[in-house]
Parts: C-alpha cells; sequence; structure tokens
C-alpha cells in the first residue's frame, strides 16, 4: 500500500447525496455478524447528474446490493479498499446492502466488536464505515430505525440509539428488539449494545415536565457501583437546564459501562456507551479523584446531547467545536458543584504540564487543523482542553449573560444541522456585538504564546507602567505568528496594605479586578492614581492559556502567596516560588554544587500552614510542589536525573523542617466518619494524605505507623490508595511488599483496582520499575488488548515514573517501543497515543535523543497503520 495521504480542510465539499433516513438490522454473531442497511438517499439538488455515490466502507464483505429493489450488475458499481462507488443513480432512491463482519477479530475497538463477551460499538469518528457501507461524515444527518437479532440466552439485552419501538421471538432461540431515533444524526453517532447486563434505574422529570427514564446498564457485579453516576447524570441534567436553558429531548437516557474501550466514554444519541473507569465508582475501589472524573466523565457526555448532537460538526477540522465547548461546560459544571477555585488548579496545572508540551513538540497543530491523514490522532489535548480555554476566554471577553445569548442563538438556530467554528463565534459576535476577528486567530494558529512582561512604579507620578511583549514561537508548519487578542486579568496589589488598588487606565476605572486586552506584539498600560508601589497580580484565573514571565523577587512570590486576592494567583505564586528554588538545585546538581534548600519557601509552606485560608482542597494544592513534568517542560533542556533529585531535595527539606505541622495536618485532618465524595471531606483528605507524603518522604517512623494504619484501616480507597502508594515507594521493602501482597490478593476479582495496582508498582522511584514493569506485563490480570491495562501499566510508567523511564541505558524507551509494535497491530489508536514520550526526544540531552530516535526508526521500520505512521513521521520530520 502507498503511504496514507492527509484530508485538508480547504478541500472541504458538502456531500453531493444526503442519506435522509436509514434502517439497519444486525444479525449478530462473533465470527459472521450480518447488517442490512436500507439507505434513503436524495442527490444535492445542485449536483450534476452523472455524479456518482460514494460511500465508505472498511473490512466489510458484500453479501447482497440493490438499488429500488433491483439488484445491481457488477457493472453498476465498484468495489475498492476504502468503499464503494455507485455508478449514475438516480436523483432520489433507495439503496440496499449486506454486509458480513467479525465483530471478535476487532482489537481495533473501533467499529462493532466484542467486550467480555458483550457486543459495543464505538464510531466517532470513523469506525461506522466497519459496520456498513455509508456517507461516513458528520454533515450527513439521517433518523436511523436499528434491529437487533440475537440469541435469547446470552444477549438478553439489545440496546440502539432513541426508543424501542418493537419486540418479539424468533425461531431457534432468537430474539429481537427494533429502536427508533427520531432526531436525524450523524453516522458517528451511531450505537449499539447487545450482552447480558442488568439496569439500574431512575427518573428525571424536565422543567418542562417530560419524564426521562434513566438507565445505567452493568454486569451484574457491578450493580453495587452505579450511585455517583446516576447522582452526577441528574445533576448534569439539572446544570444544563439552569445554565444553559438546555434539556433533555428523549424519553430514554442509557449509560453502558463496557471494559475494553478507547477513550473514557462516547456521547451516542440516547445511549452514551462508557469505560467502565468512568462510569463506575464504590468508595471502597474508587479514589476521590476517581469520583470526580467520574461525575465529570458523565457530564460531559451528557452536555453533548446539545453541543455535539443536536449542533454537529460540518466535517472533522471543526472537532473543537464540539469538545472544546462541551470539555467548557464540563469544567464549568464541576466548579460549580465542587470547589471552583481547586477545579480550576487542577485544569491548570494540568493543562501547563501536558498541553503545553503538546503545543512544543512534533505534534503540535492549530485548535482548528487544516490537515489530517488519521482523525483519531487528533483527539487531544489542544482540541480539547486549549479548545476549552479559547471558549473560556471568549465567555470572559464578552461577558457571562452576552455568552449565554450567543449559545442560544447558536443552538436555535443550527439545531439539527452540521456547523463551523466560525458559525458558533459568529452567534457569540452578534449577541455581544464585539469584533471577534482578531480573536479567530486562537484557532488557526499551534503554539502556546509567551508573554514577557515588567512593570515600573513611578513614585512622583503615582503610576505604574506595565508593558507587555507577546510572541508565538514557530510551530511545524506555521514559521510565522500574528499577534493574537489575549485577554489578562490582572490586579496591582498594594505592598503596604496587601490590599488590591483601584485600576485606572487611560481616565477608566476598571475596578480592581480588570482585565487588560493585548492585541499588539507588544503594548504598555499605563495605570495612573496607583497611591502606593504594587506587586502586579497577572493572568489572574489563568485568564488566557499562555505562558507569561515576570521577573518577580522571591519576596514578592512570597507576598503574592499570602496576599492576592485571587485564590488561583495565590497557588501560582507558591508554584513560582517553588521552581526558582528548584531551578537552583538543578543548578547545583548540574555543577556538582552542595544543595542548600531557601529557606523563603520553608517559612512560605510553615506560614501557608498556619493561616492558610478555610479552603482545605486549595490549601493541599499550595502544600504540593510542581510535578517532575511541570519542572521539565519549564526546563531549556530536560536534565531528567538533576529534575528527581532537585525535587526530592525540596521535598524531603521541608518535611525535615516542618515535620511536627505536617504531623499536626495530619491529625487535625484525619477522620473516620463515613466516606462520601464530597467537596468538605475531599479537602480534609487531600490535606491529610499531602501531609503524609512528607512525613513518608523522610520516613519519619511516626509517620510510617501512620501510613501502614491508614493502609489496614481500610476505610476508603482513597486514604487506601494513598498510604500504598507511600509503602510501596518507600525505600524499604519490608512496608512495600507486604502492602501490595495483601492488596493484590483482596482485589485480584476487581479489575478496575487492579488497574490501580499496576500504577502503584510501576510509578516506584526505586531502579527496579522497570523489571517491575516486564514483570506485571506476564500478570495474569495484564493483557495487552484491554485499553485500561495498557494505560494503567505501561502509560503510566512511561508518562509518570520519569527517572526510570528515561533510563540512561535506553531500556525504557526499548520497552515502550515493543508495546508500540505490538499495539500497532492490534489497536493502531491505542499506540499512536501511546507512543507520545518518545515523539518529545528533542527535548532531551544529546545521548537520550539517539537512543529515543532509535527506537522511532525501529517502530518505523514496520509496517504501520495510518495512526502511527502520521505520528512517527511528524516525530521524525
Ligand atoms: N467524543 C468522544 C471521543 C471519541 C473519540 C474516538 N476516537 C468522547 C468525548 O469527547 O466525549
Ligand atoms: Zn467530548
Amino acid at each position: 500500500m502507498s503511504d496514507p495521504k492527509p484530508t485538508y480542510l480547504h478541500d472541504y465539499r458538502p456531500p453531493a447525496y444526503r442519506v435522509t433516513h436509514v434502517e439497519l438490522s444486525f444479525e449478530l454473531d462473533p465470527a459472521a455478524t450480518r447488517v442490512k442497511a436500507s439507505l434513503q438517499i436524495e442527490r444535492h439538488p445542485e449536483c450534476m447528474a452523472q455524479e456518482a455515490l460514494v460511500l465508505d466502507g472498511e473490512q466489510l464483505t458484500l453479501k447482497h446490493i440493490a438499488l429500488d429493489g433491483q439488484p445491481l450488475g457488477g457493472g453498476d458499481y465498484a468495489l475498492t479498499e476504502t468503499g464503494l462507488t455507485v455508478h449514475r443513480p438516480p436523483a432520489s432512491f433507495r439503496l440496499d446492502t449486506e454486509v458480513e463482519i467479525a465483530p471478535k477479530e476487532n482489537t481495533a475497538l473501533e467499529g462493532l466488536y466484542l467486550s467480555n463477551g458483550m457486543y459495543c460499538t464505538q464510531c466517532e469518528a470513523e469506525g461506522f464505515r466497519r459496520i456498513t457501507f455509508y456517507p461516513d461524515r458528520p454533515d450527513v444527518m439521517a433518523t436511523f430505525s436499528t434491529t437487533l437479532i440475537g440469541d435469547r440466552a446470552s444477549l438478553p439485552v439489545l440496546l440502539s440509539n432513541g426508543n424501542p419501538v418493537e419486540r418479539g421471538e424468533l425461531p431457534g432461540g432468537r430474539h429481537f428488539v427494533t429502536w427508533h431515533d427520531p432526531f436525524p444524526k450523524p453516522s458517528y453517532l451511531f450505537a449499539l449494545v447487545a450482552g447480558d447486563l442488568q439496569k439500574v434505574e431512575d427518573r428525571f422529570t424536565t422543567r418542562s415536565g417530560r419524564e426521562v427514564t434513566l438507565q445505567i446498564w452493568v454486569e451484574e457485579e457491578n450493580l453495587g457501583k452505579t450511585d455517583h453516576a446516576m447522582a452526577s447524570l441528574k445533576r448534569a441534567m439539572t446544570w444544563d437546564e439552569e445554565a444553559y436553558g438546555r434539556e433533555y429531548d428523549l424519553d430514554l437516557f442509557m449509560i453502558v459501562a463496557v471494559n475494553d474501550f478507547n477513550m473514557g466514554a462516547m456521547e451516542n444519541k440516547g445511549l452514551n456507551i462508557f469505560n467502565s473507569a468512568a462510569v463506575l465508582t464504590h468508595p471502597h475501589t474508587a479514589t476521590d479523584a476517581a469520583f470526580q472524573r467520574v461525575e465529570g466523565i458523565v457530564a460531559h457526555e451528557y452536555f453533548h446531547n446539545w453541543s455535539g448532537n443536536r449542533v454537529t460538526c460540518r466535517d472533522w477540522f471543526q472537532l473543537s467545536l464540539k469538545e472544546g465547548f462541551t470539555v467548557f461546560r464540563d469544567q464549568c459544571f464541576s466548579a460549580d458543584v465542587n470547589s471552583a477555585p481547586v477545579k480550576r488548579i487542577e485544569d491548570v496545572s494540568f493543562f501547563r504540564t501536558a498541553q503545553f508540551a503538546e503545543d512544543a513538540g512534533p505534534t503540535a497543530h492549530p485548535v482548528r487543523p487544516d490537515h489530517y491523514i488519521e482523525i483519531g490522532n487528533f483527539y487531544t489535548l489542544t482540541i480539547y482542553e486549549k479548545g476549552a480555554e479559547v471558549v473560556r476566554m471568549l465567555s470572559n471577553l464578552v461577558g457571562w449573560e452576552a455568552f449565554r445569548r450567543g449559545s442560544d442563538l447558536y443552538f436555535e438556530r443550527f439545531d439539527g444541522q452540521a456547523v463551523t467554528i466560525e458559525d458558533f463565534v459568529d452567534c457569540m459576535a452578534e449577541a455581544s456585538g464585539q469584533d471577534l476577528s482578531q480573536f479567530m486567530r486562537w484557532y488557526a494558529q499551534a503554539g502556546t504564546p509567551e508573554i514577557d512582561a515588567h512593570g515600573e512604579y513611578d513614585y512622583a507620578n503615582a503610576e505604574y507602567r506595565l508593558t507587555l511583549r507577546q510572541r508565538t514561537p514557530a510551530t511545524p508548519g506555521q514559521p510565522e505568528k500574528a499577534p493574537l487578542h489575549i485577554p489578562v486579568r490582572m490586579g496591582l496589589v498594594g505592598s503596604k496594605t496587601g490590599r488590591d488598588l483601584p485600576l485606572t487606565l487611560d481616565g477608566e476605572s476598571l475596578g480592581s479586578d480588570g482585565v487588560i486586552h493585548l492585541r499588539e506584539e507588544e503594548q504598555t498600560f499605563v495605570f495612573t492614581e496607583v497611591a502606593e508601589s504594587p506587586v502586579p497580580s497577572l493572568l489572574r484565573g489563568f485568564s488566557a492559556p499562555v505562558q507569561l514571565r515576570f521577573p518577580y523577587s522571591r519576596e514578592e512570590l512570597a507576598f503574592l502567596l499570602a496576599n492576592d486576592s485571587d485564590g488561583f494567583n495565590r497557588w501560582d505564586a507558591g508554584q513560582r516560588l517553588a521552581m526558582l528554588a528548584l531551578d537552583d538545585l538543578i543548578a547545583a546538581h548540574r555543577n556538582g554544587v552542595e544543595k542548600v534548600m531557601d529557606p523563603r519557601v520553608v517559612e512560605a509552606f510553615r506560614a501557608l500552614m498556619a493561616h492558610g485560608g478555610d479552603d482545605k482542597a486549595v490549601l493541599a494544592e499550595m502544600l504540593t510542589l510542581p510535578s517532575e513534568a511541570y519542572v521539565a517542560e519549564q526546563q531549556p533542556r530536560v536534565d531528567v536525573e538533576a529534575i528527581h533529585a532537585a525535587r526530592r531535595f525540596v521535598e524531603q527539606s521541608l518535611a525535615a523542617a516542618l515535620r511536627d505541622d505536617f504531623l499536626h495536618l495530619y491529625q487535625d485532618n484525619h477522620r473516620d466518619t463515613p466516606y462520601a465524595p464530597e467537596p468538605e471531606q475531599i479537602g480534609e483528605r487531600s490535606l491529610k494524605n499531602v501531609a503524609l507524603g512528607y512525613l513518608m518522604a523522610i520516613e519519619d517512623e511516626e509517620g510510617i505507623e501512620l501510613a501502614r494504619r491508614q493502609f489496614e484501616a481500610d476505610h476508603n480507597m482513597t486514604d487506601v490508595r494513598q498510604a500504598l502508594t507511600l509503602l510501596t515507594h518507600s525505600s524499604r521493602s519490608d512496608l512495600a511488599d507486604p502492602a501490595l501482597r495483601t492488596f493484590g490478593e483482596k482485589w485480584a476479582h476487581d479489575p478496575l483496582v487492579m488497574d490501580q495496582w499496576f500504577a502503584v508498582q510501576v510509578t516506584r522511584p526505586q531502579p527496579d520499575a522497570l523489571e517491575r514493569v516486564k514483570y506485571l506485563m506476564t500478570h495474569p490480570a495484564f493483557s495487552l488488548k484491554n485499553p485500561n491495562k495498557v494505560r494503567a501499566l505501561v502509560g503510566t510508567f512511561a508518562n509518570q515514573n520519569r527517572i526510570n523511564f528515561h533510563r540512561a541505558d535506553g531500556e525504557g524507551y526499548r520497552l515502550l517501543a515493543d508495546v508500540v509494535i505490538e499495539l500497532n497491530r492490534l489497536n493502531p489508536e491505542i499506540a499512536a497515543r501511546l507512543v507520545t514520550p518518545l515523539t518529545r526526544w528533542q527535548r532531551f540531552d544529546e545521548a537520550r535523543q539517539a537512543l529515543m530516535k532509535g527506537e522511532l526508526e525501529r517502530i518505523r521500520g514496520e509496517k504501520l497503520s495510518p495512526n502511527l505512521y502520521e505520528v512517527i513521521e511528524k516525530a521524525l520530520a
């Protein structure tokens, strides 16, 4: 086969033929499922009569084809590797096809496949073409009627989109159910599930009075793990009515949990399919973080019913239209129902680590890419998270009320249509009366903009002059960048009072917390009537997804950490202060000089613990040092060992200096009240577990005893997992081994808990971690065919155990490449994702660069899937 070819945005043409209605029937069989499709097709009025009908289709065996009931002869159509062409069809007609597919051979988990004996589908983005011949593109929207036929005993439950309209018995112990979905939808939202499942049911009444039945379908042993997802769903339904005026539109909403799934979940109309890890929770099996993740994902998929399903994307270049907007919606939801500052801190800290790295690497792309080889490679942090930051900026620029009007207009104007990012932004411009043309560059330019800021206080004139200079570094294919419209939310904190000073700019009052707009390459903002010399607090709440540099002194950072009225910036000041200390230590390590801890960091931490405010979850974040990955992101060239040693040194120095404070913090926040995934409890647990982490960093005897007791008390998974992690990561095998054994035996039956058992072990800083990964890959609970297992064991090792993955002998790289090569055959989407750490080779020293590139070349020597081909070519370009 020749090299896969890119698809370009500028080549977009509307479809020549539309499908208005689809009738599908499935005779389910693991090796030979029969799919009959009856498509009602119409030629676009502006298309020429000679235009052929081109349908997508992959890995399908055609058994029958007829047009308006007449079987087609060999000269009437042509079959290729990628589809089927019907020559000279009439302007309006019915096309019937019958194909055979083999779900049990499907290890890519795209299209129709089997997971634990249960049939399920994943069609986004281009999986439907592995089910039947179809114009598999999102701008073709049709109503669907689907009949599922299967063995009654082994497949008692048969589900698809919409509402069930008919069911009955068939000869040979089989039965059928027919579903009808009245809402026209693109093929990527099609779904079916068939298996031996049980349901948990609840009800929701929408505010206009529609009674909706809510069902969560799981395997029997998981029946006790659905409460939180159900409660989250109802909260999300209420929230979308209140925040966006959006109601649910069918009588039935179903969620199904499956074990083998490439992503977190999928928003199929009326039938959301979830990775079991994104829906099942129980206090004894899931951590607080997992509870919150489930809540966020349930909400995200539900919100797609409007932002994605009712109004969908014209083509896959517009992916962020639905994903960026929906992530923004789920972030706001989670902020509203939990601690808002913590949600923002968590999101930004993840974003600045992972999305910044993507933007700085060889696969950098804009929020709206202009070409792709494999769209499956574009479900990225840039499309999702940066897309959400762009929508957040829009909402801040126009203000919430205009944003809401713009969103109402968007849903009303485009309901039932497949549209573009311009359509969305135009609604916002129309509703607000603002000119958003420069803002559109955010969608077109890749790379993280950098802002260099500096300020001067003019005592005599009571003026503060703030100069901001923006620059976006070149990214692959985009050497030149134009200036962006960057909203910078800020305050000037009086250095004597510690209070926000009133902001007056060009004679206009901005209040004490205002937004300035950087549009030029360089701009100076002169604030007048500034009564005392200020410390600027810039980019409050991370008001734009940029890297902002300001030459703060450590004293100024400690001052902001103590005084900033913006919770997010207080946290950020602490991170910056810790970063400065880490920088010194990294240099000391490199130069072989003795390491000395900066006493200002110790004092700042002491002050935080003494009076750090009432939000315990925020305090826990403030007491958490930047991760090795984040520190690496801030270095011009990553020095793996120095970063690890420096961070460890800071952690241990803080623990030694503040040992009693950490001990008290632990004791004050340790509870044995029954577990609830509620903000207050979560905050207490976070704080206590951060404190325990410090005590264990110096293997304090009392700390060890607390960790042991916390593990043995077995009160909830958050506490157990943290204790297990700390014991496993300690230098003492007499602590690690018994705990791992107890945990592994106790949970051998629960795949989601075993994933955690894997992750805990492969993040060990000890030098045996790599051998452990290899050993665990032979464990009966591991399987390369299950994406959760691959992520828990190999993904966690490569992304979170930096010191061992980047071993100087290159064994970590070799291991990852071996797994990627195997997955290239089994599951290309997962293979292309997993290889990411190797693509970042430019960031490391020459010896590591050579080793990483060597492994990429070795992968390139294989017969590659388009997914991996695209990533490897970019990485080696
Ligand atoms: N829309 C799905 C993503 C599916 C991607 C598959 N290649 C999940 C989500 O964003 O909600
Ligand atoms: Zn989504």
